[in-house]
């Protein structure tokens, strides 16, 4: 039997955490803190220890925003000597647009032009935070950016301001030098009743009308797709076909609930197996970083507990999903289930005879209909492989 230590992860698995997810200090909309704040440079010591390989942030997880230039530094400089001290990476950084109330109808898409510029002066400042602290990806949600009322009539103005600013921000990065690859987080609601661009396949086509879309990819995340009751493993392999997944957040959720932000595995076992599998299969290098935090019963010793959770079960269905790949009924079974025909194949390749050709074919439709894919023992075999008993 194996025992979860040998699961132990480290820096090479590329496991990060933000600031804001094992800082949460549980409170909801309905109740107050259950835990203390921890702070940052603990944070850094503690993720160092158990083995994750870096930590990302909002400005603000760090900075609070209205602290004076000499306290900014003070802080930021303390972060930077834990940094150093355990060798922990900021791959990523992003911006709060959502926290603060000029900010509570949207941002880059508030109807009022000085919240708007506002909104890009500070992503602007936490961009050259991010970079000062290392990070090559930057990632954008849009918290605020949505609507309850859609009689105010600003929605395709919305999607323009947008836009503008997405191409703001891309030449800022370029003409600082900062190089950074920005990965827009779909979320379909909450905070708002409505949040633009809500899923993937929405953020896929908006990057195409950018000015640099060779910039901008997507931050998917499960609990998203999840609450939307899409398929996250579909989006990520949306996102993947498009040569678009720059980064992930990784966490669990019960689809039709509010954003529960579960311990990675915690819900859908099979979809965090299926997930960890495509990413795995095909060679995901970037950050896999879990946007999840601890539940509000828990105290501190939890919240750690929680963390370790998130990346050993990553790592077991890492291996469950190479066992997979090994096991030979498994393959088998994978196998019988595609018909390759070398001749219609080469058909379907048009050109006006092979058009005519295949017009031509006679298809024998009750045969086709009456095969048996065999599906229900490739799904029982996984189901097998997950319960630990093959
Ligand atoms: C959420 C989002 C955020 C973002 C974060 C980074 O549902 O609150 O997932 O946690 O990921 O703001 O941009
Ligand atoms: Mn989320
Ligand atoms: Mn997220």
């Amino acid at each position: 039997m194996t025992h979860t230590s040998d699961f132990t992860p480290t820096p090479d698995d590329r496991f990060t955490f933000g600031l804001w997810t094992v800082g949460n200090v549980g409170r909801d909309p309905f109740g107050e803190p259950t835990r203390s704040a921890i702070d940052a440079p603990t944070i850094v010591r503690k993720l160092a220890e158990l083995g994750a390989y870096g930590v990302n942030l909002h400005d603000n997880d760090l900075v609070p925003i209205n602290a004076s230039a000499a306290e900014r530094d003070q802080i930021v400089s303390a972060f930077k000597a834990a940094l150093t001290e355990t060798g922990l990476k900021v791959p990523m950084a992003t911006t709060n647009l959502f926290g603060d109330p000029a900010f509570k109808d949207g941002a880059f898409t508030s109807a009022d032009a000085r919240v708007r510029a506002y909104a890009l002066q500070k992503t602007m400042q936490s961009m050259d935070l991010g970079h000062e602290l290392g990070a090559a990806t930057y990632v954008l949600w849009g918290g605020r950016e949505g609507s309850e009322v859609d009689a105010s009539g600003k929605l395709l103005d919305a999607l323009g301001w947008f836009r503008d600013s997405l191409n703001f921000l891309a030449e800022y990065s370029e003409s600082q030098g900062y190089g950074y690859r920005f990965a827009l987080e779909p979320k379909p609601n909450e905070p708002r009743a409505d949040i633009f661009l809500p899923t993937v396949g929405s953020a896929l086509g908006f990057i195409a009308t950018l000015d640099k879309p060779d910039l901008f990819g997507v931050n998917p995340e499960f609990a998203h797709e999840t609450m939307a009751g899409l398929n996250f493993v579909h989006a990520v392999a949306q996102a993947i076909d498009a040569g678009k997944l720059f980064h992930i957040d990784l966490n669990d959720q019960k689809m039709g609930r509010f954003d529960q932000d579960l311990r990675f595995g915690a819900e859908n076992i099979k979809g965090a197996f299926l997930l960890v599998k495509l990413l795995e299969d095909n060679h995901y290098s970037g950050p896999k970083h879990f946007d999840a935090h601890a539940l509000r019963t828990e105290d501190e010793a939890g919240v750690w507990t929680f963390a370790r959770g998130c990346m050993q079960t990553y790592l077991i269905l890492k291996e469950k999903a190479r066992q997979f790949n090994a096991d030979a009924e498994i393959q088998a079974a994978l196998q019988a289930y595609r018909v390759e025909d070398a001749e219609l194949s080469q058909l379907s390749e048009f050109s006006p005879e092979n058009a005519a050709a295949l017009k031509a074919q006679t298809f024998d439709r009750a045969a086709l209909g009456a095969r048996g894919p065999g599906l229900e023992r490739i799904d029982q075999l996984t189901i097998e492989l997950l319960l630990g008993v093959r």
